[in-house]
């Protein structure tokens, strides 16, 4: 079993204005002169953290990190006008433009996966390489699952307190009564809201539930933004022009060397998703990790990740 490298400050760090509203953080780790990496975080609306500055060997990589719009360091914090996977494809170009790099390695679990297939999808020639975790292609049936009945039969003492801030006549549609709230003028109801709705995804991240990581998506400001975003993000469908975009959109990437790395016990993102796009991209390296869930720090996972980049970063860019 590999284990993660040792902890790491950036050689780097700034903001970068992509809109009128909005401006990224942003920062460089590892080796300047290593085979370069976008990484992408999850959600939307996590941020990153130092502990995932710990997947590459810094001696092979040059990481570039950031924060999504509204999230982290990046302002205005928890916005949700002009915050769409469109936006953040683009703010993933002027990022790659900013530090002219002309071809990367894109690296995402969860959230962080959905964005990766789609920016290569939208520009299949700058990616060298694909290495994703956790599966989430943001298909209604993967939303449903998650928020409105599935997840809920193997985790019913969080479910519960998932439920807690929804009356029961509105129980019907939890996404969009998480919304209302989640977009109230009223602070308390949003934050009640975004603690429960973020707390539930921390609850069912780990094939063993893990009280010091569920601490962490309580925090007020952390659920703030992860609640928000997310939810703001599901409404919308992803923002996709149909269902199943992705999947649909997979042969435009099939020729990028890709490994996915995927939980078998994942409830947040049920490896369905993993067997559906292997299945429909046959050149990809399919793991599945039989004793871990969603997280990337289940040992088995941040075992994988921790081999696939050893792997890629030792290749040439192609
Ligand atoms: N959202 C899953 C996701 O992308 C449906 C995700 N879950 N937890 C995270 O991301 C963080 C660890 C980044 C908070």
């Amino acid at each position: 079993m590999r284990d993660l490298y040792p902890e790491i400050e950036p050689y780097n760090t700034g903001f970068l204005k992509v809109s009128d509203t909005h401006t990224i953080y942003w920062e460089e780790v590892g080796n300047p002169k290593g085979k370069p990496l976008i990484f992408i975080h999850g959600g939307p609306g996590g941020g990153i953290d130092a502990g995932s500055r710990r997947y590459f060997d810094p001696t092979l990589w040059r990481v570039i990190r950031f924060d999504q719009r509204g999230c982290g360091l990046s302002t205005p914090f928890s916005e949700l006008n002009d915050n769409t996977t469109w936006a953040s494809i683009a703010d993933i170009e002027k990022l790659r433009v900013h530090f002219n790099i002309e071809k990367w390695s894109v690296f995402g679990g969860s959230w962080g996966s959905t964005l990766a297939l789609a920016y290569a999808i939208e520009n299949p020639n700058r990616v060298s390489d694909l290495i994703l975790r956790g599966i989430f292609l943001l298909r209604e049936k993967e939303i449903r699952w998650f928020y409105q009945e599935g997840a809920s039969f193997l985790f019913p003492d969080a479910w519960e307190k998932y439920l807690a801030p929804i009356p029961q006549n509105e129980r019907h549609d939890l996404l969009n009564a998480y919304y209302r709230r989640l977009t109230s003028s009223d602070s308390k109801v949003r934050s009640e809201a975004a603690k429960a709705w973020s707390v539930w995804e921390g609850s069912t991240s780990k094939l063993l539930f893990d009280p010091s990581f569920v601490e962490r998506f309580s925090v007020g400001e952390f659920a703030d933004a992860f609640a928000r975003i997310e939810c703001h993000y599901f409404v919308n469908k992803g923002f996709f022009k149909e269902d199943g975009w992705l999947l649909k959109n997979v042969n435009k990437i099939r020729h990028i060397p890709t490994w996915i790395v995927q939980g078998r016990y994942d409830v947040v993102c049920p490896a369905t998703s993993a067997y559906e796009l292997h299945s429909a991209w046959p050149e990809s390296v399919l793991h599945i990790i039989p004793d871990a869930g969603h997280s990337a720090s289940e040992p088995g996972i941040k075992s994988k990740l921790i081999e696939a980049t050893d792997y890629f970063g030792k290749q040439p860019l192609t």
